[in-house]
């Protein structure tokens, strides 16, 4: 009896403290893209390993800590420890890693025409030396630069590359990489799906999740510089003491990552938290109550970032509620931060059905005549389509239409529209179907990312933010597969040309296995997966069928009892006579907000091409496609193929049984299943619906 007692304590410890712990920790999606696996190829391992055999990291970085603890757990995991770390820089040293300013040699080691190049984020890496005495620098003109060139040293190695001959120069294209928290205060997250906010700012000050460190690693490997802690439907006690002393710490935890801290505000703080009885952004004591605000702020913040602002939007209170415009209450907020170089954000996801009864064309209508009137540290931050994170939308006409403004571009990560955390659809595909988007606006070769860029309009500031589906789960975003938005996402705003199967494939590398059949399959799941999510929802040009309020479902019989804009109907506008909002020149003419020729192309449904067909036209159900088909059997066809193609994603994914770890691939398998459930409802939802008007109008 005793002995079988202390068999089962004994077996409870090991399974407990012993072998639970790291079962658990193998792969539960924690890890994200930094798992650090040890390297299985023993050529390239023997490479890495006379590579890394002597690490020098400057000891003069004020990230010098996070560096090292970088590199030294990556190298113990890849190459099982077998390397050497020093903190002085000397000509021995194998692996060198300091600023150009931090060690003599390294300044005589590279060219003065490079260093400059390098600007105050980009960074070198460099192989020199001769075969015998073979060395890496990698060099920046600052301790953010030479994080971002320490992650893609170690990327190349995550993703089996080889270390001879190097000669990488990079700079980031866009200035501010920012992720937006829809975090509120009581640790909720609107449109988030991974559990609670991560910040949990009822234990801040005291409390800190370790947490967070761990993101700020996973942000600064992929160069996002910039985080807004909270939900853009603001709550004005961000700004009060006791919640910019929990914002402190924060702070302080990302400072070393290069990450700087942000708040959504208010419009009307200064009437809810001080004690004003106006708002007004012309009112000297409002003005002079952000002044103090904003002094209050950067006193315990110095590297505060600024302010994202929604404004007179979805029943946010605005400058209008005043009789001012967007450009008096951004440049009031902005004159509060200039002192201290932070910035305004400030939202152009504006809809007043009384500015005119078709919402795609508000924004433009309201913003275009403010171009010229923002203070220089303004941005307008601007979602990439004219609606709402549509599973596809045209971009927004505002790009390319206020050329002395820049315009940041909103993504979202979070998958709002596209199954929340439940279905896979690799997001990358889309942003960049807009960033490459030509808006014409200097001609030809205007893209989308060259507005954002600051290139095309010359403009000195330039900016791009996600809105982050990060939560407190243990993977973090729900899908296992969620986390490849949030890596692209970063990548992208790195570097917007990079192609989306590119990005897919370092991150599968670096988070799922080297193995080629494992990264062929699961890049060719990822590829397929946006295309599929588009046909299985709103293909041809729909949009907005979601279910009201939690956005997941199908419902296109929904009508608001207050306002058309909130309805199915509204948008897909099907009837006897046919499908799809007439936005051309007969219709609402939102088709004109584009340069030519866009105007035009799209203006007529046989050169519209068939991706946008139902944004811009109302047309028959027996309306003949270009491939002869009739309207409504090709919606029939899109509708189907959707399914078929979830069907093939699972089977794709059913295929890698063995080849990925059991707790991963029983997660993901269950969520293809109902993703598959869930897209068969899609579709026969929407063709019940849709066919009880075009049954009875076309027979073929
Ligand atoms: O997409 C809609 C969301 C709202 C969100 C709003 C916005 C934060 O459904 O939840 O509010 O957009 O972007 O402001």
């Amino acid at each position: 009896m005793k002995s079988k007692l202390l068999r089962n304590f004994v077996l409870f410890v090991l399974l407990t403290y012993v072998i639970a712990p790291t079962t658990l920790l193998a792969e539960d999606g924690y890890r994200l893209w930094l798992r650090y696996e040890t390297v299985k190829n023993s050529m390239l391992a023997q490479d890495y390993k006379q590579i890394v055999k002597q690490v020098e990291i400057s000891k003069s970085l004020d990230n010098y800590d996070v560096i090292k603890n970088e590199i030294s757990s990556a190298l113990t995991g890849m190459l099982s420890g077998q390397f050497s770390l020093s903190d002085t820089i000397t000509t021995k040293g194998t692996l060198l890693i300091g600023t150009f300013d931090c060690s003599k040699y390294i300044s005589q080691s590279i060219d003065p025409d490079i260093i400059a190049e390098c600007g105050s984020e980009g960074y070198l890496i460099l192989s020199t030396g001769k075969s015998d005495s073979k060395q890496i620098i990698i060099a920046a003109n600052t301790s953010r630069g030479l994080l971002y060139g320490t992650f893609h040293f170690l990327r190349l190695m995550q993703t089996g590359q080889s270390l001879e001959n190097l000669s990488i120069l990079q700079n980031p294209r866009l200035q501010k990489r920012l992720l937006n928290h829809w975090d509120n205060l009581n640790g909720s997250v609107e449109r988030g799906y991974a559990g609670k906010s991560i910040w949990k700012w009822d234990n801040l000050p005291q409390n800190i999740d370790p947490r967070i460190k761990d993101y700020a690693r996973a942000n600064a490997s992929i160069g996002i510089n910039g985080v807004v802690l909270n939900n853009v439907n603001s709550q004005a006690e961000i700004l009060r003491q006791d919640y910019l002393a929990k914002a402190v710490v924060i702070a302080d935890i990302l400072r070393p990552y290069g990450i700087q801290i942000y708040f959504s505000v208010k419009f009307t703080s200064p009437k809810q938290i001080g004690g004003l009885d106006t708002a007004d952004p012309l009112d000297p004591q409002v003005i002079q109550w952000w002044q103090d605000k904003a002094a209050e702020i950067y006193k315990i913040i110095p590297d505060f970032g600024g302010f994202l602002v929604k404004a007179y939007s979805e029943g946010q209170p605005g400058p209008q509620q005043y009789g001012r415009s967007h450009a008096d209450g951004a440049n009031m907020l902005a004159q509060a931060l200039a002192p201290y170089n932070g910035i305004v954000m400030w939202r152009s996801f504006v809809y007043d059905l009384s500015i005119d009864s078709d919402r795609t064309k508000c924004a433009y209508l309201e913003f275009v005549p403010l171009d010229g009137k923002f203070d220089s540290n303004v941005l307008i931050q601007t979602k990439n389509g004219p609606i709402d994170f549509q599973p596809r939308e045209p971009f927004s006409p505002l790009f390319g239409s206020m050329p002395k403004t820049p315009l940041m571009m909103e993504l979202q990560i979070t998958q709002e529209y596209s199954g929340q955390a439940q279905h896979l659809v690799y997001l990358a595909p889309q942003w960049k179907e807009v960033l490459d988007s030509d808006t014409y606006a200097n001609g030809p070769g205007t893209k989308v990312s060259s507005i954002i860029d600051g290139s095309a309009e010359s403009h000195s500031i330039s900016g791009i933010a996600g809105v982050s589906g990060i939560g407190s789960d243990r993977n973090w975003c729900g899908h296992h597969f969620s986390q490849a938005n949030w890596y692209a996402f970063g990548r992208l705003t790195w570097a917007p040309d990079l192609k989306s199967d590119d990005i897919a494939r370092e991150w599968i590398k670096m988070t799922w296995s080297d193995d080629p059949k494992v990264v062929d399959t699961l890049s060719e799941i990822m590829a397929c997966s946006w295309p599929a999510c588009i046909d299985y929802m709103t293909p041809l040009g729909l949009h907005h069928l979601m279910h009201e309020g939690h956005h997941y479902g199908p419902q296109p019989d929904y009508v608001h009892p207050v306002r058309h804009d909130w309805s199915s109907t509204y948008y897909h506008k099907a009837g006897k006579d046919g499908i799809g909002f007439n936005r051309s020149s007969t219709g609402t003419n939102a088709v004109n907000q584009y340069h030519p020729p866009l105007n035009t192309i799209w203006d007529s449904p046989e050169a519209c091409p068939n991706e946008y067909l139902l944004w811009f036209h109302h047309l028959p159900w027996s309306y003949r496609m270009k491939s002869g088909d009739t309207l409504w059997h090709q919606l029939q066809t899109r509708y189907n193929s959707g399914v078929d193609e979830v069907r093939d994603m699972q089977k794709m994914w059913l295929s890698l049984s063995g080849k990925i770890d059991h707790e991963r691939f029983e997660h993901v398998k269950k969520r293809l299943q109902l993703q598959l459930e869930n897209a068969e409802i899609w579709r026969d939802t929407c063709l019940k619906y849709f066919g009880q008007f075009a049954d009875k109008s076309v027979t073929n």
